[in-house]
């Protein structure tokens, strides 16, 4: 998934725009997939998967930060989530289409806090930005 420049000029300039609420987009985004997809809920036995639940906030919190650091390093997002990967792919093991169902859920999301925001050239943008994501950390399965 080749990012253009001016993906990466809209990617950057989105993120700007969510004016410091990606964590609770990232925590609303979580809740969403596992509502909606409740077979994600499986690789959460541990957590409290109710709405406004604290680990889920602070899940999202954690997932909103590497997304945030991945479109700062967008030149180099496998370096930048290189330990996230490791993770992603030696430890968790998360099935790869689950990426897929949390980047639909952002981009709702997104889409209902800041309808004007996501034009279809932002969502086209924002959507290979999330999948450039996801395969980075699905890229070290072996
Ligand atoms: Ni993911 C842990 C980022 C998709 C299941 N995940 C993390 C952490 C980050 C993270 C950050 C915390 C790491 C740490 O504590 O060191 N995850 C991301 C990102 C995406 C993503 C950026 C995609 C955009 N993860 C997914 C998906 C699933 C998933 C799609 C499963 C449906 N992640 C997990 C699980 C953990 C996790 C499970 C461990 C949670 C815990 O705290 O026990």
């Amino acid at each position: 998934m080749v990012l253009t420049a001016e993906d990466k000029k809209l990617i950057q300039q989105t993120w700007g725009k969510l004016g410091g609420a990606e964590e609770e987009i990232g925590a609303e985004s979580l809740w969403r997939m596992f509502h909606s997809y409740p077979p994600t809920k499986t690789y959460f036995p541990h957590f409290d998967l109710g709405k406004g639940s604290a680990q889920v906030k602070a899940h999202g919190k954690k997932v909103a930060a590497a997304l945030v650091e991945a479109a700062n390093h967008i030149d180099d997002i496998a370096g930048a989530l290189s330990k996230l990967s490791d993770l992603h792919a030696q430890k968790l093991r998360v099935d790869p289409v689950n990426f897929k169902l949390l980047g639909q859920c952002f981009l709702v999301v997104v889409a209902s806090h800041h309808p004007a925001l996501l034009t279809p050239e932002v969502h086209a943008s924002l959507d290979k930005f999330l999948c450039a994501v996801g395969t980075v950390l699905t890229a070290k399965y072996r």
